[in-house]
């Protein structure tokens, strides 16, 4: 009866041995060797060619701003979220969620640079600009008395955003407000329903403006601007 036991003993600890090393199955592919690897972000496709945007913005400023800097935001989100819950979740709600945490400020800067610049080459076509039409020109003319108010306090809210930023246009219940962020701070984070976005850090327009950030600004208003893409954002 003890060497039956015993015998009994011996084939469950083998049985659980050969579970603990080759897996369930039993074929050596255990769910752990199964993980599938965490989905990196991605640098998402221009909407247009790189100088599709020319004379405005050349297809210089773009490779190094898409190419590189846009590109060097990706890059080091996937090495900060490697292997932690974030990698899993949008960038929107990593900004939203890392912005003004101390110990995040590395992830929320290169996620929220991220979707700013995804946003911001949205936020420009091909012969763009000039005054909008429909519900998006009724709100501007609401908002600010006329679109050639909503221009000028535009180009003055760029040209006096100090040092690195972005200038957004957005929408609050039923009037839209022209609000400055600084360096890498979005106003997805503050919650705002964002229509567009203007990129004035230096690196947006120093090859082809150098220090003059109104005309920079001012191509953008009158020859770049989506209001399609706008349009589309409303709520
Ligand atoms: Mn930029």
């Amino acid at each position: 009866m003890k060497s039956y036991i015993i015998k009994v003993f011996r084939v469950l600890v083998v049985f659980a041995l050969s579970d603990f090393i080759f897996g369930s199955d039993g074929t050596g592919n255990s769910s752990a060797q199964t993980v599938q690897p965490k989905s990196a972000f991605q640098l998402q496709p221009l909407p247009y060619e790189q100088n599709a945007l020319e004379p405005y913005i050349s297809a210089k400023t773009m490779s190094f701003h898409y190419g590189k800097h846009h590109q060097a935001y990706v890059d080091n989100l996937n090495k900060l979220v490697a292997g932690i819950p974030m990698a899993d979740q949008t960038l929107e709600k990593i900004a939203k969620e890392t912005t003004g945490v101390a110990d995040k400020i590395a992830i929320f800067n290169n996620a929220a640079q991220a979707w700013n610049h995804s946003f911001f080459w949205r936020s420009m076509k091909p012969d763009g600009g000039g005054k909008p039409a429909g519900r998006l020109l009724q709100l501007i003319e609401k908002s600010f008395g006329s679109y050639e108010k909503f221009r000028s306090d535009f180009t003055d809210a760029a040209v006096s955003q100090f040092g690195s930023g972005w200038v957004w246009l957005v929408q609050e219940e039923d009037s839209l407000r022209i609000v400055k962020t600084s360096n890498a701070d979005t106003s997805i984070a503050h919650g705002k329903n964002v229509l567009l976005v203007c990129d004035v850090w230096e690196h947006a327009y120093y090859l082809d403006y150098q220090n003059r950030r109104k005309d920079f600004v001012v191509a953008f208003l009158d020859h770049l601007m989506n209001w399609d893409f706008a349009a589309s954002q409303l709520k």
